[in-house]
């Protein structure tokens, strides 16, 4: 295999997450099994190019052209905390009481030739406040400052890459 030499390639990608405070309909519904969950929350990586909320399938911003498999390690709390996404949109939707952190390890495809890579992202469930409070704001506080997006721009960089991985990435 040839690598080409001297060779920087960038993919851009956004990686965090959205959370809003359920509703009583649903807080009802989880009462059961998890009564103490207050927010359900998305965890991504995405292209550059989609929505927080929204992946773009296809095209430029596709990311499993050279993503095999995302995985996203939660809080021991959760069952089966090492959660495996191996096709877009590479998120986990869960329910959860608790901000912490989560780590996003990145796999690429074989042709690649790459390690995986590892990010973190600080769970974010609670708004800012303006003054800086640290105090947990009242759920309905919350639930009026609308949902929460702790999202965080990176590039993936792809050095001397290989011949065949080159074609792959500017195929697209
Ligand atoms: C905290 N260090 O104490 C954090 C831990 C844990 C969050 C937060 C629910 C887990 C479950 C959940 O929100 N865990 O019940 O499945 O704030």
């Amino acid at each position: 295999r040839v690598r080409v030499r001297g060779m920087n390639i960038y993919r851009p990608i956004i990686y965090g997450n959205t959370a809003t405070v359920l509703t009583p309909k649903e807080r009802e519904a989880l009462a059961g099994t998890v009564p103490d969950h207050t927010h359900t929350w998305t965890v991504a990586v995405r292209g550059a190019a989609s929505a927080p909320d929204q992946d773009i399938v296809g095209g430029a911003d596709d990311l499993s052209h050279f993503i095999k498999r995302v995985t996203f390690k939660l809080h021991d709390t959760y069952p089966n905390p090492s959660r495996n996404v191996d096709k877009p949109p590479f998120e986990v939707t869960e329910t959860g009481w608790g901000e912490f952190e989560i780590q996003i390890r990145i796999m690429f495809v074989p042709d690649a030739g790459e390690k995986p890579i590892t990010l973190y992202h600080h769970l974010k469930l609670h708004p800012w406040t303006a003054t800086g409070d640290p105090e947990i704001p009242p759920l309905d506080a919350a639930v009026k400052a609308g949902p929460v997006h702790s999202w965080q721009y990176d590039e993936l960089v792809f050095n001397d890459p290989f011949t065949t991985f080159l074609a792959t990435l500017t195929a697209h």
